[in-house]
């Protein structure tokens, strides 16, 4: 397998902890998005929509991380990402969503640079928008993990989809300095989760581009 990848994205942090979580390996094929690598008509030419994750499995080529994640789970089923019952697949497909969809496009490097060179916003207003996102999705997240029974990860006492998509949000929350004590369960969830060799593995700091 091959996998298009950037440190510090969130969304190929998250593939990077299920092929780690599965026992996977990946050449890992950095395109730096900080330099705009990935809007380059080399890359374009890999993934149209230029962004990463994007997987390359033998003949099979897939964009999105819930997709590929989801992929890999019905590929490699060991250890399973998702529950076992579909009232828990729901709910870790909900958490994923929340914030795949509800919290991590709205930061996402393409709008950041739109806020900033189309609509010149300041970059103090520029980081308010950033931490806005990120509250409004937390707070949410915040009440419903802790209307449920105490458990060490999302659902259960194993790492679901849902935990591999909260981490990654909670590194971006720290960069942009978005204050996360509020955030309880979301952080004994976020800790717990640091403490598997397969997340810690994951993380920016750890991968070969890291600057
Ligand atoms: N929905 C996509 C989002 C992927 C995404 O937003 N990737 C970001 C990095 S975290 C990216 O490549 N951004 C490039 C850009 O905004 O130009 C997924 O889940 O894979």
């Amino acid at each position: 397998m091959i996998l298009y990848t950037y440190f510090r994205s969130s969304a190929a942090f998250r593939v990077r902890i299920a092929l780690n979580l599965k026992g996977l390996t990946a050449e890992m094929r950095p395109i730096n998005l900080l330099t705009k690598e990935n809007r380059l008509a080399e890359y374009r030419t890999v993934n149209p929509q230029g962004f990463v994750p994007y997987l390359i499995d033998g003949e099979l080529r897939l964009a999105q991380s819930l997709a590929i994640i989801e992929y890999l789970d019905e590929t490699r089923p060991n250890p399973p990402l998702l529950p076992a019952t579909p009232a828990e697949r729901a709910f870790v497909r909900g958490v994923a969503t929340l914030i795949a969809c509800d919290i991590h496009p709205l930061n996402n490097t393409r709008v950041l640079d739109y806020l900033d060179s189309v609509l010149h916003v300041e970059k103090d207003q520029r980081s308010l928008w950033y931490q806005h996102w990120i509250n409004e999705g937390f707070t949410v997240l915040e009440q419903l993990l802790a209307a449920r029974p105490a458990s060490t990860f999302c659902t259960g006492e194993a790492p679901s989809l849902a935990d591999i998509c909260l981490v990654p949000q909670v590194f971006n929350a720290q960069r942009f300095k978005v204050d996360v004590a509020p955030y309880r369960r979301i952080m004994a969830i976020f800790e717990a989760c640091m403490k598997v060799p397969a997340f810690d593995a994951a993380q920016p700091s750890r991968q070969p581009d890291a600057t």
